[in-house]
């Protein structure tokens, strides 16, 4: 099993192989690409030496069997051929195939079985926050089908990667020397604030980030579930939040849905108000798991069940997710 690491250098490529090694993946080969800067760089792996390679549209994938691949939605669309032409089976996480047709989008808790049918060699990775969600939305649709959603998301700097990681942490120095505080890689300063948007506004007043939670989120479910997102950045490191509403068919009670959650694969329940147990990111940063919490029925909604999750954005969000579905395509042939 030959496994291909597209963009290792970046934060979630640099999680993928983590993660590869902490779940011992099968794998008997491992090539690593990266962009021309990148080249010549080496990163151990189970006490090897593995050096990246340029990514040029060549042969290199021909003994590929599958390709993890992070490395900008450009990349994505440009060597999708490349990669995918001697069979390997592109796993990508970037945006560029989410909504084709023809490229399943997987999160493999909630439709696995999507990622047996790759008519391109291709699989997309959801979006982090769509991710978080819709592990989240399974086990309540499970209960009663769920018509609509509204969810605010509170998004750390993770997602903007490694480099905006390090602008909020020198922000917080700036701010805490009282110094000038250097802004590059958010539209505003991060440190002490919010900022009510990620990725560029729609002509329908959402942003892209909160119309990819709205289309991803019916594509993975197989529903006509309606996804009313606000996505906001906040000066938090690596786990994302989201505060979640959802109206189910059927009115549903706090305790079905917290075993619900407690019954079901890749979810934590933290929901314990009176000892103020409930999920901070702060805490639960390189964690594998959802977190939910603050779990109660909607006062203007008998229908209504409102929640919080907290989930970290570059493993389950990204690389876990990613390593999870090569797992699932593999199961059957240990
Ligand atoms: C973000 N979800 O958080 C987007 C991309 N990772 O910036």
């Amino acid at each position: 099993m030959k496994i291909a690491i597209v963009g290792v250098s970046g934060a979630v490529g640099q999680e993928l192989l983590k993660v590869l090694d902490q779940r011992n993946f099968p794998l008997t080969d491992l090539v690593l690409f990266g962009s021309k800067r990148s080249a010549g760089q080496t990163y151990a792996f189970k006490g090897k030496e593995y050096k990246v390679n340029e990514l040029q549209h060549n042969d290199d994938f021909k003994d590929v069997d599958i390709a993890l691949v992070s490395a900008g939605g450009g990349t994505s669309l440009d060597y999708a051929e490349t990669i995918t032409k001697h069979g390997a089976i592109m796993i990508d996480n970037s945006s560029a195939f989410r909504m084709d047709d023809q490229v399943p989008l997987v999160v493999p808790e909630v439709n696995a079985e999507d990622a047996l049918n790759t008519p391109k060699n291709i699989i997309a990775n959801p979006n982090c926050t769509t991710i978080q969600m819709v592990v989240s939305l399974k086990p309540i649709e499970k209960l009663s089908h769920i018509k609509r959603v509204h969810v605010s998301s509170y998004q750390s700097a993770s997602g903007a990667g490694a480099s905006a990681m390090a602008e909020l942490e020198q922000q917080i120095k700036e701010v805490a020397e009282g110094k000038s505080v250097n802004v590059e890689k958010f539209a505003y300063q991060l440190a002490l604030n919010l900022i009510p948007q990620i990725d560029v506004f729609t002509e329908n007043g959402y942003t892209k980030e909160e119309m990819k939670m709205y289309n991803e989120t019916q594509k993975i479910m197989h529903s006509d579930i309606e996804v009313s997102a606000t996505c906001v950045r906040v000066p938090v490191m690596r786990a994302h939040s989201e505060s979640i509403w959802v109206e189910t068919e059927k009115e549903l009670t706090v305790e079905e849905v917290r075993e619900a959650f407690q019954n079901f694969e890749g979810i934590i329940v933290q929901d314990n108000p009176e000892e103020k147990q409930y999920p901070m990111p702060l805490f639960l940063s390189g964690r594998d798991e959802v977190f939910v919490g603050r779990i109660r029925k909607d006062l203007s909604n008998p229908k209504g069940i409102a929640f919080w999750s907290v989930s970290d954005q570059i493993r389950k969000g990204a690389a876990l997710n990613a390593v999870q579905i090569a797992e699932y395509l593999i199961k059957d042939k240990k």
